[in-house]
């Protein structure tokens, strides 16, 4: 079946009622619903619709807990009534997770915001699932440190979200994946009991390591209530440069020179085409901001960013690297940032790409991961495809149904973005675009999900990046934490 067409909705779930609000109210004061007028339909539309606006749930109960206690007995009321829960963080999420699918009610955690400790020996940081990415980041700097996690979403996605996605983001080349850098959770099972799994250790190897199910389940097993994870120092230098490129292949000879002329200081590379960039371009335009960056514009640019412990010392390595370049012509132009404002234009080069494309139309977003020497190959098959579906004109930007296919994303990480630009979200773009690009994943031996996870857009997908014994694995775990298959039913494991 193809994406658009969601699956029915199954008549093992409760429909919630007037008698079902009554009870949660009395658990949760912070509840919202259509079915006693405390909220309209429109009031509910923001946590019913995704971010892309491409997904739309009908749930008529939002309930938003303060306590982990809450969280527990709302869990345990619904399992012992039946009644489908969906887990949201802040509805940043790009595969249909955070959303119903029908009328599951949403357990929505942006109440539960508190930071619990944080240890300025250790850099461990407790805090609550709902605490925004950005507010732990911002008094993680306060003290000298930071979230070994960054993203364009920062400002609205939650760290219990980005744990429940195992999200990647900007950073991961230096710091690592959450796998490694989370050291504990909290968790309310779909049965409404707590695991108390908030450990501060590093080294622990007494039995199967349950908080790593956890990470990356995408709400299917438990609600992460609180996390413990290990924040590194802040560096004290920073620096970011970007450069215009003739061609995916100088894109790749300058990753292996930064890598290692930079070693150890490098934190990011990034990529993305000029179809990205005039995205952006024409974003910043429309809000007042067009600025001329670039004397030589290029079919590609790269953002490589620094930071380490010594000012002079990044500068003497950027500096050397920025000459190498020059002087062999790998790079057409390159902008370096002389203070903090041209540091954060410079990376909103890159990081506004998701946003500008969401304004330029209605964008089907995929996100693999294939070996970086095959990354920009699959955005070119892409636009092959489109072109002989008869609805791409061009290459990459068009006045037909697609206005444009833009391609970029992690180098670094072998992480590519694909973001094809339609006019609206229709059965034709997406039967010629799917299951066409999973199959070419497949074939290069890459994942159909690098970061975003599977929600109820890639569920039906899985198949071609997992063999049989591990799907089958995967439903005798979703089965042994909700054997009801209450938690965000119609996702991930289907
Ligand atoms: P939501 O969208 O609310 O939920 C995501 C999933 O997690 C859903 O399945 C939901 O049920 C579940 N969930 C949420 N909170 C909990 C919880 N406390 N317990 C259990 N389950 C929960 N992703 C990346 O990996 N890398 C990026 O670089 C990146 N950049 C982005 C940039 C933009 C502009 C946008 C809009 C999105 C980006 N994303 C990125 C995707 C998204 O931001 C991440 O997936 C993020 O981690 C989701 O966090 P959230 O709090 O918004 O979760
Ligand atoms: C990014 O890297 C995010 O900017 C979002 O993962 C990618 O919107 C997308 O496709
Ligand atoms: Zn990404």
């Amino acid at each position: 079946r193809h994406g658009s067409h969601l699956p029915p909705r199954s008549n093992q779930f409760t429909q919630p009622t007037k008698e079902h609000l009554d009870a949660l109210k009395a658990i949760s004061s912070s509840t919202l619903s259509t079915l006693d007028g405390s909220a309209t339909e429109e009031e509910l539309r923001s946590f019913n619709d995704d971010w892309m606006n491409k997904y739309h749930g009908k749930g008529s109960i939002v309930v938003k807990p303060k306590t982990t206690e809450e969280v527990s007995e709302v869990m345990k009321y619904c399992y012992d009534n039946g009644i489908a829960v969906v887990p949201q963080g802040g509805n940043t999420g790009l595969v249909g997770g955070s959303n119903p699918v029908h009328d599951e009610i949403i357990l929505n955690l942006s109440n539960l915001n508190q930071i619990r400790s944080f240890d300025e020996v250790s850099g461990v940081l407790v805090a609550d699932g709902g605490v925004i990415l950005e507010t732990a980041d911002h008094f993680l700097a306060e003290k000298g440190f930071i979230f070994p996690l960054d993203l364009g979403a920062k400002g609205s996605c939650h760290i219990g979200g980005n744990v429940s996605t195992n999200a990647g983001g900007l950073r991961l080349l230096r710091y690592g994946s959450l796998h490694g850098s989370v050291l504990g959770l909290e968790v309310v099972l779909p049965d409404g009991r707590i695991w108390n799994g908030l450990s501060k250790l590093r080294k622990d190897n007494t039995g199967f390591d349950i908080k790593q199910l956890f990470i990356g389940s995408e709400g299917t097993i438990g609600i992460i209530t609180a996390i413990s994870i290990l924040c590194p120092r802040r560096p004290s230098a920073m620096n970011v440069a970007v450069f215009s490129l003739e061609s995916y292949e100088a894109v790749q000879k300058v990753f292996a020179e930064a890598k290692g002329h930079l070693g150890e200081i490098l934190s990011a590379f990034e990529f993305f085409d000029k179809q990205s960039y005039a995205l952006v371009k024409k974003h910043q335009e429309e809000n007042g901001g067009e600025r001329k960056v670039f004397e030589t514009e290029g079919d590609f640019y790269c953002l490589i960013e620094t930071g380490g412990s010594n000012a002079e010392h990044d500068e003497a390595k950027l500096t050397g690297l920025l000459e190498h370049l020059m002087e062999n012509e790998m790079v057409l132009d390159g902008v370096l940032a002389q203070d903090s404002t041209q540091f954060q234009s410079l990376w909103s080069l890159r990081e506004l790409v998701p946003e500008s494309a969401g304004k330029a139309g209605s964008v089907y977003k995929y996100d693999v991961s294939v070996p970086v020497g095959k990354m920009y190959g699959l955005v070119e098959k892409m636009r092959a495809k489109l072109r002989e579906g008869g609805v791409l004109e061009g290459d990459g930007k068009s006045e037909g149904p697609i206005r444009a296919v833009a391609g970029y994303g992690h180098m670094g990480d072998g992480n590519l973005h694909i973001n094809i630009v339609a006019n609206k979200y229709t059965d034709e773009i997406e039967k010629i675009v799917e299951p066409y690009i999973y199959e070419i994943v497949a074939e290069n031996e890459g994942s159909i999900s690098a970061e975003h996870g599977l929600g109820v857009m890639k569920a039906p997908y899985i198949g071609y990046s997992k063999n049989e014994t591990s799907i089958e694995l995967m439903k005798q775990i979703k089965q042994l934490f909700d054997p009801k298959g209450l938690l965000n039913p119609y996702k991930y494991i289907v």
